[in-house]
């Protein structure tokens, strides 16, 4: 028996029959589902890089609007808080005792605790003595001891000052209940340029108590010269060396 050449239309063997154009969409449909599944993941891929991006936009953001909205003067307040805090740290360490918040022969009652601590860090003549700047020392209210006091040979009785250019309030522990009622008297700049006296208490926590009761206070009245408002800066406040 002639075998004859097999014709396109015939039936492939085992029954099923070839067809070229369903085949044809088959492959287009997986080429297209391939294509689909690639740029899902690629858009994927690009949100979860625009999101890492975006997180590090916005903390960027966030530390330029904390450098720009603080200021400079509020800055450098933090930063010789942090100077003084640590001069008085290392002087407990040594004496086991913090500085006094007065000494004997004092010629007036103003800035007498910030005077105090800072003519107690170079009294005791130590190797790391603090070594000021311009601008972070002042003698707002003038006063000087009779004789010299200290290995400088100075008399006058600077104190420590902020950023704002006040007096830092410092204040040992053992002087709170004194200074809770009546406080103690500071000098500082008022909104008009002007030096007046101001009453600083020791700070308290909400529920009353002292802020560190069994050391010193140590803050800067802050932009507003005012002492024990909102704006004060603090050992205790964030970013201030605590
Ligand atoms: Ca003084
Ligand atoms: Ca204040």
């Amino acid at each position: 028996m002639a075998l004859r050449r097999r014709r396109p239309s015939d039936p492939v063997p085992g029954g099923r029959r070839l067809d070229v154009h369903s085949c044809a969409i088959r492959a287009r449909q997986h080429v297209d589902s391939r294509l689909l599944s690639e740029r899902g993941f690629t858009f994927i891929e690009l949100m979860i890089v625009m999101g890492i991006i975006g997180m590090l936009v916005a903390g960027a953001l966030i530390v330029l609007q904390h450098e720009l909205g603080e200021g400079k003067p509020a800055r450098e307040t933090r930063a010789t808080l942090a100077k003084l805090k640590i001069h008085i740290e290392n002087l407990e360490n040594e004496d086991e005792v913090y500085p006094p918040g007065r000494l004997p022969g004092m010629p007036n009652r103003l800035n007498e605790g910030n005077e105090a601590a800072n003519r107690s860090l170079f009294r005791h003549g130590r190797r790391e003595y603090p070594e000021w700047v311009d601008g972070e020392t002042a003698n707002r209210d003038d006063d000087r001891l009779p004789r010299p006091a200290h290995r400088f040979g100075e008399t006058a009785l600077t104190e420590v000052v902020d950023g704002f250019g006040n007096p830092y309030v410092y204040m040992p522990a053992r002087d709170y209940v004194r200074y809770a009622d009546a406080g103690v008297t500071y000098t500082a700049w008022d909104a008009d340029g002007e030096l007046v006296e101001v009453r600083a208490h020791p700070h308290r926590h909400e529920d009353g108590g002292f802020r560190n009761p069994t050391s010193f206070q140590l803050f800067s009245m802050g932009p507003d010269g005012v002492p024990n408002t909102h704006d004060d800066i603090g050992t205790w406040t964030s970013g201030s060396g605590n």
